[in-house]
């Protein structure tokens, strides 16, 4: 969990980078503080961030205070619209605080939605889960969908996309698992289940680089005819397949212990077929 320090470390990120400290510099100097790495990188990422006029990095992250006090807080007012650098306008047209959940309409074009099924359509496998003793994907009848995985930046949409979500959560592309695309048919469906590693053998094996998954983003590919929502039973909150847009989760909680409240599935799609992408990022970098 990376927190907000207290205000005077944040008066001294400030008066350091207008000293012309660098970054590198400014970290050793907390981590000899004993301020965990995530969050010293964090409150640097933060002040930087919000020196850029146009920037939206502020946009998505919630961030709960400092142990000691267990009120959550939110450290910016949200937007009612992001502007990624590279233009596109998305709509946050719905919020949670307990999970932290986020709807983003528009979050992709119709072009680039298409773009994306297109350039994966002809990789498509029995998608896996993870076993729980190897850590190794296997087939699972919970999840009876198609997928495929796009290296980090394998296309320049790719790129564009691993681009938009890091200015959105203030996660580096480097934390990133690389884009998955999935394709539900004839009643597919993903039963209820929690994107981050569970403690045990495979939980642990996955962990070993990159550590635990904080955040899911899920986009919606095209529009399903019947079916095929993204279900958080523990808060009865089904999110419908709208081409274009984004659903997004975070579930690194104070402590570190993951929030089980984002237990979540997809739906049985009834008619018609649902393609999405997830990405998966990690608490440290990852590729
Ligand atoms: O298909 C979905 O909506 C969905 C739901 C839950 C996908 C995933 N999880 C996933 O890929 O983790
Ligand atoms: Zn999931």
């Amino acid at each position: 969990m990376v927190y907000i320090l207290e205000n005077r470390w944040q008066d001294w990120i400030k008066d350091n980078f207008l000293r012309g400290c660098s970054k590198s510099s400014m970290l050793e100097v907390m981590l000899q503080s004993g301020i965990p790495q995530d969050t010293a990188e964090f409150n640097l990422t933060l002040y930087e961030a919000a020196q850029r006029p146009e920037s939206n990095l502020q946009a998505l992250p919630r961030t709960r205070q400092a142990s000691n006090n267990t009120t959550s807080t939110y450290l910016f007012q949200h937007e009612n619209t992001i502007t990624t650098s590279d233009g596109q306008t998305m709509h946050v047209t719905m919020r949670s605080d307990a999970p932290d959940v986020a709807v983003l309409d528009h979050f992709m074009s119709s072009e680039e939605c298409d773009a994306l099924c297109e350039l994966s359509k002809d990789s498509l496998t029995k998608s896996e889960v993870v076993d729980d003793i190897t850590g190794k994907g296997v087939m699972h009848q919970d999840r009876t969908s198609q997928g495929t995985y796009f290296d980090i930046g394998q296309y320049p949409l790719v790129e564009k996309i691993e681009k938009r979500i890091s200015e959105l959560t203030s996660i580096p592309v480097s934390h990133g698992e690389g884009i998955q695309i999935l394709n539900y048919v004839n009643g597919g469906e993903y039963k209820p289940h929690f994107d981050y590693f569970p403690d045990n053998d495979g939980g642990r094996a996955n962990m070993a680089q990159g550590g635990q998954r904080i955040i899911t983003i899920v986009m919606y590919l095209n529009d399903v005819e019947a079916g095929g929502a993204t279900i958080f039973p523990e808060i009865n909150l089904s999110v419908y397949p709208k081409k274009g847009s984004a659903l997004y989760f975070s579930y690194f909680q104070s402590g570190g212990t993951p929030d089980a409240l984002t237990l979540h599935g997809g739906a049985p799609v009834l008619e018609g077929e649902k393609w999405i992408a997830t990405k998966w990022l990690r608490e440290h970098p990852y590729c």
